[in-house]
Formats: C-alpha cells, structure tokens, sequence
C-alpha cells in the first residue's frame, strides 16, 4: 500500500521536498499551502515531469487539511525564512502563530503521522509543535543536524581532496550558531578527524575555520540569494529521514528530539543521534562526550532554552 506524504508549505523547501520524493517514489503527495495557487501549480508542474522521469506516484495541491487527512508522514515547512542580516531566532514571533494553525490542521486529520519539522527557528518550533499538536513525543522530530552535518563534511571533504561518501559526522546540539560540530566524532576512511590533525593532514586552525563556516553555513546562502535561505540541501536532509520511517531502515541520523533526561536534559528538543525506524524515533543513542565536546552541548542547550522561555513569553501554553 503507497504511502501518504504530506508537505505543509509549498515555498523553496516544500517544492523541492515534493520534487525529490516523487523520483524517489516514496509514496503518493499532497502538497499543502494557504497559497492554494502555489500549491496546485507546483503539483501539477512536478506531475508533468513524471512524463521525463517515469515516477509513478499521485501529486496534488491543496489548500484544504481533508486533502491531507491519514498521512503517514508530514513534512512541515511552513513559515518565513529569514532575509540577510536576520537571524533564525528573529523568525520566532511569526513562526510561531503559523506552527500554531499546522498544528491545529494535523492532530485531528493525522493523529498517527510522523512529522518532520523544518521551520525554523528550529528546536523551539519542533518544541511548539509537539505541545500544539499533543501528538507522541517519539513521533514528531526537527530536521536540522543532517543538514549541518552535510555541510560540515561537504567542507571537509573539499578541503582533504576526499569523496564525501568517505566522511561519516555528526553536528549536534540547537540548530544555531552555537551547534556542534564533533570532530571526535568525525571519521574519514575511518580514521578519526583529531588524527588527521595530530598528522598534520588538516591544520588546527583549518578545522577552526570549517567549525565555523558550518555555524554561519544558512547565513551564508542567505547572503547570497538575497532573498530566501536553502532549501536543496534541506530538502535533500528531511527526505533522508521520511525515507528512514517508511522502509523501517532503523538508520542513526542527528536529529532535534524529544528529550527526557538523555544527555542529562528533560522535556526539551534538541539535535542529538537518534535511530528512525517505522515507530518514529525509536532510540536515543547517548554517545560519549568529553570536556569540551559536553561544555559546548551545553552552551548550545542553553542557547535553545533561552529560546523556550521567549517563547512561553509569547504562549504561556509553551511554558508549561
Ligand atoms: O535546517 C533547517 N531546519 C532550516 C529550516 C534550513 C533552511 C530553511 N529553514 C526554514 O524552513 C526557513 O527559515 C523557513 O522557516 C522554513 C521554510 O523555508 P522556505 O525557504 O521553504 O520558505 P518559503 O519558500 O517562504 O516557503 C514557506 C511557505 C510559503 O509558501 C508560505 O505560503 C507557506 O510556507 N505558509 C504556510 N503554509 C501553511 N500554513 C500556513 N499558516 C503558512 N504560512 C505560510
């Protein structure tokens, strides 16, 4: 039995999101915007495709929740997207009132989805969203950590001369500027990243650099579009995790979880490695962290805390 994926927000990432899925023949689509127009425009374009592709699944637009009623996974981009100069705390205040109506549109059509959020900015949104909805905990997570992990090994990959399909990483924390990178954690050709280092095969201040430039990495397209933020490689991120629950691949991905006193924090959401299989997020996976690796997962919960407590400023209904 086809599956039923539904995208709400047919903007840059739910387009490509809708593109993607249908040449993967993931299952049949129902591209949901407040703008019925895009909505049913991008469907019908994708559709024409399918005479050039060959895929071999149902697409449509709507702007009407029944269109979306017993999805089996729900891909969530509806919101702003910041402009040069925002950052992705600034989006709070407008994303949170449209999560709010998402929410209201999915838990009564779809009680039993799995819901990938992607709205940023990210941990709150997917935080926000659970308490809207009331939906389990295990089966609503935040795409942002396969992202930021894709970039960081993108970087590594150009800067060591190294296919990327050789680089196995983790970025985890808040989906923030103050993210982290693990290059403990980080493997080339199975060797650890910190020996490259040692070896002198990427220099310190080099691995500095590509921290960095992966923190910065939205703000950096964003600078560059001018109008909009990324949308294919996050696209290519939230695909990687629908893929993951409808064939119970049981695969180990950086994503924004429910936590409830893993890593030493309760009822908070934030990227850590999780394994996705046809129950949602199925495992937590608490792996070792040391001195600075904990100290900067700190700095980087406390950054998504601050963010919770602005926006139960906003709802107090998010503040308990
Ligand atoms: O890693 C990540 N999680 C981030 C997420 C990576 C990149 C972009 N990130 C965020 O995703 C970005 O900051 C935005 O908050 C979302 C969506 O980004 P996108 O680039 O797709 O934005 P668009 O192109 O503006 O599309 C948003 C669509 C647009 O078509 C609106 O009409 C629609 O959302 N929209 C709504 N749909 C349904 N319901 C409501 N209420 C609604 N309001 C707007």
């Amino acid at each position: 039995m086809s599956k039923k994926i539904s995208l709400i927000g047919a903007g840059q990432i739910g387009g490509t999101l809708a593109h993607l899925i249908a040449i993967k023949e993931l299952g049949n689509i129902v591209l949901f915007d407040v703008a019925e127009g895009l909505a049913k425009g991008k469907a019908l374009d994708i559709a024409q495709s399918s005479g050039v592709t060959g895929f071999n699944v149902n697409i449509v637009g709507t702007n009407n929740y029944n269109d979306t009623k017993d999805s089996d996974v729900i891909i969530i981009t509806a919101g702003v997207p910041r402009k040069p100069g925002m950052s992705r705390d600034d989006l709070l205040g407008t994303n949170l009132k449209i999560i709010k109506q998402v929410a209201d549109g999915i838990k009564s059509t779809s009680p039993k989805a799995f819901v990938i959020c992607i709205t940023n900015p990210l941990d709150v949104i997917v935080m926000a969203l659970q308490k809207y909805s009331g939906l389990p905990t295990n089966m609503i997570v935040g795409m942002a950590g396969i992202l930021d992990s894709s970039r960081f090994k993108y970087f590594l990959s150009k800067e060591l001369n190294e296919p990327i399909k050789n680089i196995h990483s983790m970025v985890l924390g808040g989906h923030g500027d103050t993210m982290v990178p693990m290059p403990k954690h980080t493997k080339i050709k199975n060797k650890i990243l910190v020996d490259l280092v040692k070896e002198n095969k990427i220099s310190k201040s080099k691995l500095d650099e590509i921290v960095n430039r992966t923190r910065k990495g939205g703000a950096e397209i964003v600078k560059l579009l001018e109008k909009g933020s990324a949308f294919y490689a996050p696209a290519a991120s939230g695909v990687e995790m629908a893929e993951a629950y409808i064939k119970d691949q049981k695969k180990t991905l950086p994503c924004a979880a429910y936590l409830n006193g893993e890593y030493g924090y309760k009822d908070i959401y934030a990227g850590v490695p999780v394994m996705i299989g046809k129950n949602g997020v199925e495992k937590i996976l608490e792996i070792e962290l040391e001195n600075n690796e904990k100290s900067n997962f700190d700095v980087s919960i406390n950054a998504v805390k601050e963010l919770c407590n602005a926006a139960a400023k906003i709802d107090p209904v998010l503040g308990k």
